[in-house]
C-alpha cells in the first residue's frame, strides 16, 4: 500500500462525479487520418485510458486556420465530429469522462497548412523564433500577419462552432486552450501582442480575445461543463509577458465571473521547470471558484502534498498518462510505471501510442 492521498478520492465536476483526482492532460499525438479525422486507433488509445477521472483530448483545431502542425485533428467538419463520436461513445462504454481541447494555433502554423498559403494569424505580424512539423519535416514557423479588428467575430464564432460541434460528438465537456503560446495566450501576452485598437495594450484589452471566447464557448456548452488552459509563465512558442502575474489575475478574476467548471494551470515552462519564473499560483487559487487543475512534472508525490494543502483539486498527468493507460491502477499500487517513449510522441502509428502494456500485459508477458 501507498500512503495516504486524496487522489483516488471521488471529485464532484459541476453535474459530472470524477472517480478520482487524476487527469489525463492533453496531449499532441499527429496522428489523424485524412480530412484531419481523428485515427481509428485513437478510440482504442482513449478508451484504453478510461479509468482517468477525466481525460482531456488533444489540442484540436476549431477552423482550418487554427492548424499548426501536420496530421492534429479538427472540430470544425462533419466527418470529424463523427470520428470523434466513435471515440466518445468508446470512452464511455468503459466508464470513463472526456472533454475536447478546442484550439487555435494563431501564428504557430506554416503557410503550407492554410487556405491559399496565406500567412498563419496572429495578434501582430510577429514571427515566432521556432519550427513546427509539416510534410513530414521541421520546418520554420511562417511570418504571420495581424488580424484585422472585422475578422475577430470569426475567430470567436470558429470557437462557439467548436464547442457546438463537441457536444454533438458526445464530449462531456470542451477545454478551451489558452495556454502554450497559441493565439489566446498570444494575444494576452504583451511580448506578441503590440496592438493599438481594442484588442491591445492595457490587460483588459488583451484579455478580451480569451474572455469573449470563454463567453460564447460557456454560452454553447454550459459553464459546467467549461474548462480553460492557461500558462502564466510559459517560453513556449517564443511567448512572453513583462508582467503576468496581474494579467493572469485579471484574466482569472473574470474567467470566475463566468463560472468555468475549472481552470487548468501549467506551473512554470510547458514540460520544463516548474519554477522557471516567480508566479503566485495561489492567488489564482484564491480567485478561482471552480476546480484548480494543476499540471507540469506531477508525480504521485507531489499530487499527494499538494492536494493534502489544498492547492488543487485535480492533477493532470501528461506523459505518464501517454505511457501508462493503467495509470490510476500503477498508482494505487504503487507499482513501476512505463517509460514514454519520445520517439513515438508525434507521428506513426500503433506503436508508442496504444501498445504501452497495462500491469496485467506486463506480469503476463513476464511469465
Ligand atoms: C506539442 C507539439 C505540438 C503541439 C501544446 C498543443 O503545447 C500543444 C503541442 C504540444 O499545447
Amino acid at each position: 500500500m501507498t500512503k495516504p492521498t486524496k487522489l483516488f478520492e471521488p471529485y464532484q465536476l459541476g453535474p459530472i462525479t470524477l472517480p478520482n483526482r487524476l487527469v489525463m492532460a492533453p496531449l499532441t499525438r499527429n496522428r489523424a487520418v485524412a480530412g484531419l479525422v481523428p485515427s481509428p486507433l485513437a478510440i482504442e488509445y482513449y478508451g484504453q485510458r478510461a479509468s482517468a477521472g477525466l481525460l482531456v483530448t488533444e489540442a484540436s483545431q476549431v477552423s482550418q486556420q487554427g492548424q499548426g502542425y501536420q496530421d492534429t485533428p479538427g472540430i470544425y467538419s462533419k466527418e470529424q465530429v463523427a470520428g470523434w463520436r466513435k471515440v466518445t461513445d468508446r470512452v464511455h462504454e468503459r466508464g470513463g469522462r472526456i472533454f475536447i481541447q478546442l484550439w487555435h494555433v494563431g501564428r504557430i502554423s506554416h503557410v503550407s497548412l492554410q487556405a491559399n498559403n496565406q500567412p498563419p494569424v496572429a495578434p501582430s505580424a510577429i514571427r515566432a523564433k521556432g519550427k513546427t512539423f509539416v510534410g513530414g519535416a521541421f520546418v520554420e514557423i511562417s511570418e504571420p500577419r495581424a488580424l484585422t479588428l472585422e475578422e475577430i467575430p470569426g475567430i470567436i464564432e470558429s470557437f462557439r462552432r467548436g464547442a457546438a460541434n463537441a457536444l454533438e460528438a458526445g464530449f462531456d465537456g470542451v477545454e478551451i486552450h489558452g495556454a502554450n503560446g497559441y493565439l489566446l495566450d498570444q494575444f494576452a501576452k504583451d511580448g506578441t501582442n503590440k496592438r493599438t485598437d481594442a484588442y491591445g495594450g492595457s490587460i483588459e484589452n488583451r484579455a478580451k480575445l480569451m474572455l469573449e471566447v470563454s463567453k460564447v464557448v460557456t454560452t454553447e456548452a454550459g459553464a459546467e461543463r467549461t474548462g480553460i488552459r492557461i500558462s502564466p509563465v510559459t517560453p513556449a512558442n517564443d511567448v512572453s509577458d513583462s508582467n503576468p502575474q496581474p494579467l493572469f489575475d485579471y484574466i482569472v478574476d473574470h474567467l470566475n465571473a463566468l463560472k468555468l467548471v475549472y481552470l487548468h494551470v501549467i506551473e512554470g515552462a510547458t514540460g520544463g521547470p516548474r519554477d522557471i519564473a516567480p508566479f503566485d499560483y495561489a492567488s489564482l487559487r484564491r480567485r478561482f471558484q471552480g476546480a484548480y487543475m494543476a499540471n507540469n512534472g506531477y508525480d504521485f508525490e507531489l499530487a499527494t502534498n499538494v492536494l493534502a494543502a489544498g492547492q488543487a483539486d485535480l492533477i493532470a498527468f501528461g506523459k505518464p498518462f501517454l505511457a501508462n493507460p493503467d495509470l490510476v491502477e500503477r498508482l494505487k499500487r504503487g507499482a513501476p510505471l512505463n517509460a514514454p517513449d519520445k520517439a513515438t510522441f508525434y507521428g506513426g502509428g500503433a506503436k508508442g501510442y496504444t501498445d504501452y502494456p497495462t500491469l496485467g500485459e506486463a506480469l503476463d508477458a513476464a511469465q
